[in-house]
């Protein structure tokens, strides 16, 4: 199997993230996270690394909103700037505004803080020196899985880092920048049908924001309940698309402590729906955050329940890219993918 991967992704590094309660914890979504699973990937004997072309900002912009671009590309060059306090220490810190836009209409104010208020939904989408360049690193990463599974007709992984599926249109959240999944998925929508599958234990809703009214994307999340789990706003069985994309979104939310028999009964409706929709092509976010230990998580899918979806998944018999999204229980998380990934071909 090709996997695309890049080393680009250790520029964005933020040292700490904010939990409720306000307290600053080491920053769950690290590096680390991408050695375990190219360890893993690297005792197979299927895994074939590849590095990932340059699309441009092309595909980007036509799914993100070009004001967010430019803000996520200058905005750690404006928050040094804005303080020489800041300038003087700058790995002690990370952008984090303290200030959110609530409800709309609001609009981006011009201070880097007004900005950062407006585009970013939380207090886990940190942005530091690296930041952008390794989330265009990681959408192209995406971009160029799709683009192979197409040309090959075959499956492939897209090893992201930052992961993506919490960004919408004009914001970053839940540690995400650029929405990979969104920006390879619309970029291939051109070319075929294709259905986005999100199997990571949060709700996807910045993929379910970016799709929500077009009926040529069928979008589904399946993920712990928002009304106990992030993004806590975002991801209720009622939310089903909007005008043309009425009836082509779906989520599957599930509650605390479901295990591989709840979460597979919810898969198998879910590849229902996809047979249905008969797409071209298939896009799976994947988190290995359900997983039982996962600090993030209040799933316990097991390893063997990994096997399963990836085998369920597999037979769809669609072409497939698999995106990296989220996932914390760095011990476990490579063998996780991995079992995942093996029944893919
Ligand atoms: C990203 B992905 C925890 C606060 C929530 C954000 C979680 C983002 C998960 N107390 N922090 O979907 O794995
Ligand atoms: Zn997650």
């Amino acid at each position: 199997m090709k996997i695309f991967y890049s080393e680009a992704h250790r520029q964005h590094y933020p040292s700490f993230e904010v939990f409720d309660g306000g307290i600053r914890v080491p920053y769950f979504e690290n590096p680390d996270r991408m050695d375990r699973i190219v360890s893993a990937l690297q005792k197979t004997d299927w895994a074939e690394f590849s590095a990932p072309q340059d699309f441009g900002l092309d595909p980007i912009l036509a799914v993100h909103d070009r004001d967010y671009i430019n803000f996520l590309a200058s905005c750690w060059d404006e928050w040094l700037a804005s303080d020489p306090e800041i300038a003087a220490s700058p790995e002690q810190h990370a952008f984090l505004p303290a200030t959110f836009a609530l409800r709309r209409p609001a609009r981006p104010t011009a201070s880097i803080r007004g900005r950062g208020g407006y585009y970013i939904m939380d207090l886990s989408a940190c942005i530091t020196a690296g930041t952008y360049q390794a989330a265009l690193t990681s959408a192209n990463i995406a971009l160029t899985a799709v683009n192979s599974s197409f040309i090959l007709h075959n499956s492939s992984f897209a090893l992201c880092r930052p992961p993506g599926h919490h960004a919408g249109k004009d914001y970053a959240a839940g540690y995400c920048f650029i929405n990979n999944a969104a920006v390879a998925a619309n970029w291939l929508s051109a070319k075929g049908k294709v259905a986005i599958l999100d199997i990571d234990y949060h709700g996807g809703n910045g993929t379910q924001d970016i799709f929500y009214e077009r009926d040529d994307v069928l979008t589904i999340s399946i993920h712990g309940d928002p009304d106990l789990e992030y993004p806590h706003y975002v991801g209720f069985a009622d939310e089903t698309g909007a005008g043309a994309g009425f009836g082509f979104h779906k989520n599957f939310p599930l509650p605390k402590d479901t295990g591989d028999e709840g979460y597979l009964s919810a898969l198998e409706e879910a590849l229902t729906m996809i047979r249905s929709f008969t797409p071209d092509f298939l896009v799976l976010s994947f988190g290995a955050d359900t997983f039982g230990d996962d600090p993030l998580g209040m799933f316990h899918v097991t390893r063997a329940g990994f096997s399963e979806i990836g085998k369920k998944v597999a037979g769809l018999n669609l072409p497939t890219a698999i995106i990296m999204e989220g996932g914390y229980a760095n011990e476990a998380l490579g063998e996780n993918t991995v079992t995942l990934l093996k029944n893919f071909k």
